[in-house]
């Protein structure tokens, strides 16, 4: 196990629930309709483009593309507001022990977020010097569940993703891990990241034993 490969919203912090937030407070401003829960499932994982597409196909809402770019970099504005208090007591539980005892066995560690905004919740909770990349999704050509931002993150490292751990909590995700041959760890319950090689169901859950267990397991 040389690296590690995180997704972001859902392992590292609960950002979700801001992006959910400014979904709502966009389509309330600008069409005063209102989003189900269901959407926020739906939107996870995947790139901002994507999630409006889905937004705005529920809403059976067809814009021009002008229109549409400035509704997601609206978005982009309102969900970045959101993003200005967290501190380091949002990683989630679990989490920031995981990164520091996956370190100190000399494990890399890499992010794989389908989000542009990944550099700066890292500096906000603390975490940039812990990561030794971050795989830009704007450069890979396929987003989740394609396996490319996974291959670029370990390809950031130096290592073949058959030698990198990666870590999910959406089915996006996890599908993504799996066609990039790294071995996934899906956090969340079996309906939505049971197809991972090794699921938790909390980041609570997780400590640095059961992962390298759980690696070794994989290879024998
Ligand atoms: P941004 P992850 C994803 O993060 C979110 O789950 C998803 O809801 C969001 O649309 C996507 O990032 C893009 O985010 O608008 O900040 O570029 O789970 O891949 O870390
Ligand atoms: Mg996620």
């Amino acid at each position: 196990m040389k690296g590690a490969l995180f997704d972001l919203d859902g392992v590292i912090a609960d950002t979700a629930v801001f992006h959910f937030k400014a979904w709502r407070k966009l389509i309330k401003d600008n069409f005063d309709r209102e989003l189900p829960d269901e959407l926020e499932e739906k939107t996870k994982g995947v790139s901002r483009s994507d999630s409006l597409k889905v937004i705005l196909d529920y809403l059976k809402i067809d814009l021009p593309q002008a229109e549409f770019n400035r509704l997601a970099a609206e978005k982009n504005n309102v969900y970045r507001g959101y993003l200005q208090t967290l501190t380091e007591k949002d990683i989630l539980p679990g989490m920031a022990k995981l990164i520091s005892d996956l370190k100190e066995h000399g494990v890399k560690l890499a992010l794989a977020s389908a989000s542009q905004n990944g550099p700066f919740i890292l500096e906000k909770l603390g975490l940039s010097e812990a990561f030794d990349a971050v795989a830009d999704p704007t450069k890979v050509a396929k987003g989740k569940p394609a396996p490319d931002i996974y291959l670029a993150a370990a390809d950031a490292l130096g290592f073949k993703p058959e030698d990198c751990v990666g870590f999910e909590d959406a089915i996006a995700g996890v599908t993504a891990i799996n066609d990039a041959h790294a071995v996934s760890i899906g956090i969340g319950s079996k309906k939505e990241v049971g197809k991972a090689d090794f699921c938790f169901d909390k980041t609570v859950d997780i400590n640095y034993a059961d992962v390298k267990r759980a690696w070794e397991n994989f290879h024998e």
